[in-house]
């Protein structure tokens, strides 16, 4: 129970029985194709599914809110997958959650109600409030709505304790206005999804390689020997990667993947856009598969890197002409006993030294990763020994190779570039103050971590998320429940029902937004905006149904009449809600590589950002090299009586929404608390699948603790276990983040498993 409203911060569970079935070896294919269609249909309708399916993703389109990974040039068939349909059929769903909606269930009721379930009853229509003294929410006007913001921000007389936190799909006209509002404003105070999700990334490989993005564009898998997928589930989460990694394959490339669980799409895979064809065979993707330990990552780059130095598979001019600091990364690496490689892995040296071998073959090497790595205590440092690997062999800045990191949030990495972020650099700022005749705040901002913190310790008084779930999304739910009912303001800029509209500050505002898949009309005519997906390409997105409610505002207009009602400065904001090349105008100014943007974002395939080591083999550090950075290995070592966890994603929810209760690939049905377990553990200590066990997790000699979990019997390595999020954040200690990156360890939690009720010996 959380605040002065009885509301549940977790969600309680769907009672589903469930249903264990054999996990499929080959993705996508019929079953993926009908499960698109049934989705659509169930929840838009055969007409709009029809629409829906047939404008996403091309150039006079929108932008498919499913994932960043980018679309293929030139196509002239459109591009679906099976999430990506289920992404929009979801936004496209019914303006249901209506102010009688809000009327017949208060706040506490809907608290109640599963993850699932919130999700399930429609879009929302009107603008609401949740006044301090209720439990219901009721309808405002917009003007009311922003005149109630302005007077908390104004009373509270100091910007830093205002909080603006964006998840990734804001578009990049949006997050433009909305950092300039938060700047102009005087505060820095921007966390973003991207904390909890590629920051290790970002600032791995800003130290490394001198920009915080991927080196490689889609055509450079059509010309790779080698393609690493390290900690990530495509089949599931980026789809139509894997048509990409069969054209590679079907071009000669070899894949390795790097992964505790044999993920399905990289078994075999069969294109669902081939069953039209009537092709039914399917094909396999990955040629090894290394089954490491969880954590086990930095140990087998080591066990890699000595390969390539014993086979002396290293490209010398590269490594002298434009690299420092190989001699001490060699070093490290070959003070690494393979004893130890082999150990924290969980791999042989065997397995490690084929696929060293076919490593030092290739002439081009691409290495992809996501949440596997970042999520990690050292997410940074184990993404720059993923950088250490591709820089020996010169393998960045030429076709076919190049560092990959797979983007979540289809517009996260664009609205970092536009300037959503709590630590912006000094040039970014200069460019900004001066095409903007502001002068912005210096002082570094908070990171979703640090806001929980700050929340906690009665030091905000407006929250405003722009999209996003962050009750769900962000770890240790208990203590960010905690946070939020300490504010006196929280906003949610939002589309669909979830548990952040629930466990709210004293005061509490709704505000629903048009999304990517609806018509944006403004004073000047209807409107497009601009993403830039996970390879740098900036390009367009118009939505063509008509929008779920007539109260619906997009994120430019609700920014514009936010700082209209805020600041007091001379900028007519909402000359930029009016007509978006206003916008875009500035950003053109404002931005480096956003020059001539209006003209540019038109041309049909968008453009390329600038990329110097893509584009000229060149490094943005501070000495212009790229940097060898090696670490020590991370301490894996395990008590005998507990596991490590890793919380993932299931096959049927996006992030935080829950479309259904099935994992299909995994053979999971109808019930989401569950935790896959190596069998032999299991039958060391008398478990069958189905057994319920309470979790504990540990941190620094504190627990948290969730009851009533099923145990399913599943090909992970032993000693790892592996939950669902959101339902496992709460056992996510805040406190356990990676180093430099401050991203919560959701890839890494220690926890007991006990019988129900049992207390842990660690517990109070
Ligand atoms: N349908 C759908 N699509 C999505 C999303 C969604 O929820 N649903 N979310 C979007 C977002 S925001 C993101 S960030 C991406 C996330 O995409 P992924 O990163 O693919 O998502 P996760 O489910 O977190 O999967 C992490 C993978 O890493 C593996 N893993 C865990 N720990 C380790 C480790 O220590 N080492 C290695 N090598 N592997 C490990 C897991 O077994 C799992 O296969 O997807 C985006 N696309
Ligand atoms: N334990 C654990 N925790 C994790 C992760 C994990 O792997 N494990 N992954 C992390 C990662 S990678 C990420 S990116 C975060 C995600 O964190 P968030 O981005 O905060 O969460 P989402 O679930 O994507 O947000 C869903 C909500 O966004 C709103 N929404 C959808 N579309 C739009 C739109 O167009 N505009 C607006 N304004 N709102 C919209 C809807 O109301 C919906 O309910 O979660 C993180 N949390
Ligand atoms: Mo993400």
């Amino acid at each position: 129970m959380s605040g002065r409203r009885d509301v549940v911060a977790t969600t309680p569970p769907d009672r589903n029985t469930l249903k264990i079935k054999k996990p499929k070896s080959i993705a996508a294919g019929i079953p993926a194709a009908t499960s698109s269609m049934i989705h659509g249909i169930k929840k838009m309708g055969l007409n709009k599914t029809i629409k829906t399916l047939t404008t996403v993703n091309q150039p006079s389109g929108f932008d498919c809110p499913g994932c960043a990974w980018p679309d293929p040039e030139h196509s002239t068939m459109f591009e679906f997958c099976e999430n990506g349909a289920k992404a929009v059929a979801d936004e496209a769903m019914k303006g249901l959650v209506n102010p009688s909606f809000f009327a017949r269930n208060s706040v506490e009721d809907l608290s109640l109600k599963s993850d699932y379930w919130l999700n399930k009853q429609g879009r929302i229509t009107h603008p609401v409030v949740l006044a301090p003294d209720s439990k219901y929410y009721e309808k405002i006007s917009w003007k009311d709505a922003f005149d109630l913001i302005a007077k908390v921000i104004d009373e509270s007389g100091d910007p830093n304790r205002s909080i603006f936190y964006t998840s990734g799909r804001t578009s990049n006209e949006a997050a433009f206005m909305y950092q300039l509002f938060a700047r102009t404003l005087g505060t820095n105070n921007m966390p973003d999804c991207s904390n909890m999700c590629h920051e290790s990334s970002g600032r791995g490989l800003g130290e490394t390689i001198g920009i915080g993005k991927g080196t490689v564009s889609l055509d450079d898998f059509n010309h790779s020997d080698v393609i690493l997928v390290i900690g990530q589930n495509p089949g599931t989460n980026h789809p139509r990667m894997l048509t990409a990694l069969r054209d590679a394959k079907r071009n000669g490339a070899k894949i390795i993947h790097v992964n505790p669980l044999p993920e399905t799409g990289l078994v075999r895979f069969k294109h669902p856009q081939d069953y039209m064809k009537m092709s039914f065979g399917s094909e396999p993707l990955a040629d090894i598969h290394l089954q490491v330990k969880i954590g086990g990552d930095a140990a087998l780059m080591h066990g890699l890197m000595k390969v390539q130095f014993e086979l002396d598979a290293l490209d010398n001019d590269f490594i002298k002409n434009s690299t420092k600091g190989i001699e001490s990364m060699r070093q490290n690496v070959n003070n690494t006993s393979w004893e130890q490689i082999e150990n924290d892995s969980g791999l042989t040296r065997f397995q490690i030294e084929s696929a060293g071998r076919m490593l030092a073959k290739s002439d081009a090497t691409i290495a992809c990763w996501a949440m596997g790595l970042t999520q990690h205590r050292n997410g940074v440092a184990v993404i720059q020994e993923v950088s250490n690997l591709m820089l020996m062999g010169g393998h960045i800045g030429k076709k076919g190779a190049g560092l990959c990191p797979v983007r979540g949030h289809s517009n996260v990495q664009g609205d970092r570039t536009v300037g959503i972020w709590e630590r912006p650099s000094e040039a970014f700022l200069e460019r900004l103050d001066s095409a903007c005749g502001i002068v912005s705040p210096r002082e570094h901002g908070v990171d979703v971590v640090e806001a929980i913190t700050q929340m906690r310790e009665g030091n905000a008084d407006l929250f405003f998320c722009m999209g996003g779930n962050f009750l769900s999304a962000t770890p240790d739910t208990l203590a960010t429940a905690e946070g939020l009912t300490n504010v006196k303001l929280t906003v949610q800029v939002s589309t669909k029902l979830n548990r952040s509209h629930l466990v709210t500050g004293s005061t509490a505002l709704i505000l629903p937004c048009l999304g990517r898949t609806e018509i944006d009309h403004q004073s000047s005519g209807l409107q497009f905006v601009s993403v830039e997906n996970s390879m740098g390409i900036v390009h367009t997105s118009k939505g063509g149904l008509r929008p779920a409610s007539e109260q619906l505002r997009s994120e430019p207009w609700i920014v514009a009449s936010l700082a209209t009602a805020v600041l007091n400065d001379d900028r007519d904001w909402m000359s930029f809600a009016e007509n978006y090349d206003n916008i875009r105008e500035l950003m053109s100014l404002a931005l480096a590589g956003f020059e001539d943007y209006n003209e540019r974002v038109r041309s049909e395939n968008g453009f390329a950002l600038p990329n110097p080591p893509r584009d000229s083999r060149s490094f943005n550090t501070p000495d212009k090299m790229a940097h060898f950075i090696s670490h020590e290995l991370p301490d894996v070592s395990l008590d005998d009586d507990k596991f490590v966890m890793m919380t993932i994603r299931s096959h049927d929810q996006y992030n935080t929404t829950i479309y259904d209760l099935h994992d299909r690939y995994r053979g999971i049905h109808g019930n989401r608390r569950v935790v896959l377990m190596n069998a032999t553990d299991m039958i060391e200590r008398g478990w069958k699948s189905r057994h319920i066990v309470d979790i504990v997790s540990h941190h620094e000699g504190k627990t948290r603790r969730s009851d009533g979990w099923q145990l399913v019997a599943y090909d992970i390595p032993r000693g790892n276990i592996a939950t669902y999020f959101p339902e496992a954040n709460v056992l996510v200690p805040l406190e356990s983040t990676a180093t430099k990156s401050n991203t919560p360890t959701s890839k890494w939690i220690i926890c007991s498993l006990l019988e129900p009720g049992q207390a842990d010996s660690e517990e109070e």
